[in-house]
């Protein structure tokens, strides 16, 4: 028997993405209900071929829903999804509203499925499931594979952050001000309260009393819980740059054991989910253009940092 679905927060950007994946990925469902605040709901939608009229999400839209997928701010999560595992609905959530909630598996699929271990579709009992931060899922697909083979023991994380990690109304502001700057007029800034057309900025989660913000320190604490390694040393820097789709970053690693650079590179060709994209002769390496509306994490400029020991380049 096919799941019944639900999408919480269908008019989002993430719920938009969440409807394309189950699509381009057939994923067997029996029905779908389309959720969202009450401001969309009666709004039509089409998907697959098929007309559904968006509803409101209330405390009874999970009867009968085997699997919610859920993103539309952590107050949301919050509130609806202890109601939904209630109800005997599983529950993946995209927020960060349980990430760091012991009990709750913290999972991106390629790197720590075992920790699902036990949930199951179609038994009518319900549990939640954390996916973390999209900083953390692109840079944990690149250096598992390889914290598996030399363990990390530190590393240094730059971000380059896109529109899309915060939302539709972000990335329709980058397009309305990018228009607005080459016309000479004053740019919108609704979302961002700055100019982020042809500017860039430290990321606009909230900064906490280390000075850090919390975008970074998320990176910091699901590494940690994913890699089931609280000593694992790492630090982060993120900043929002002018780009549509796709998040880039930087990504310094050091290891415990000797690492080649062709031995990593072989285990990153290796590594389900993940490309290599390092063409040093044409100066080809991931961008975000080339990856956006794609799966896989592109990964280039491999190579040993000569700031270390062991460099004999
Ligand atoms: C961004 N990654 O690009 C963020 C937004 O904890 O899921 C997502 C915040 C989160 O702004």
């Amino acid at each position: 028997n096919a799941p019944s679905l639900a999408v919480v927060g269908v008019t989002g950007a993430v719920g938009q993405e969440f409807l394309s994946v189950l699509s381009d990925r057939d994923f067997p469902y029996g029905s779908i209900k389309m959720l969202a605040s009450k401001r969309s709901a009666g709004k039509q939608i089409t998907f697959e071929d098929r007309n559904y009229t968006i509803e409101e999400l209330t405390e009874d839209s999970f009867d009968g829903v085997d699997i919610a997928l859920f993103s539309a701010g952590g107050s949301i999560s919050k509130h609806f999804g202890p109601l939904a595992v209630e109800k005997g609905t599983i529950v993946v959530d995209n927020s960060s509203a349980f990430r760091m909630e012991e009990g709750v598996p913290l999972v991106i699929p390629e790197v720590n499925p075992e920790a699902m271990k036990g949930i199951k579709v179609g038994m009518g009992k319900g549990a939640l499931i954390a996916n973390p931060n999209c900083s953390t899922i692109i840079c944990l697909m690149a250096a598992t594979p390889l914290h598996r083979h030399a363990k990390v023991k530190r590393m240094v994380v730059s971000t380059y952050q896109a529109a899309s990690g915060a939302g539709a109304a972000a990335m329709e502001e980058l397009e309305l001000q990018t228009r607005e700057v080459l016309e000479g007029k004053p740019p919108t800034c609704n979302i961002f309260k700055q100019q982020y057309a042809f500017n860039l900025f430290s990321h606009n989660a909230p900064i906490l009393s280390n000075g850090y913000n919390e975008e970074e320190m998320k990176l910091v604490k699901e590494t940690r819980k994913i890699w089931n390694d609280m000593d694992v040393k790492v630090t982060a820097t993120c900043i929002r740059v002018p780009v549509m789709r796709a998040h880039a970053e930087s990504v310094n690693l050091q290891f415990e054991k000797p690492l080649l650079e062709d031995t990593a590179k072989s285990i990153l060709k290796s590594s389900p989910g993940v490309v290599v994209i390092d063409d040093r002769a044409s100066n080809h390496f991931p961008t975000p253009l080339e990856v956006s509306n794609k799966d896989d994490v592109a990964v280039g400029r491999i190579r040993h940092d000569v700031s270390q020991d062991g460099y004999s380049g």
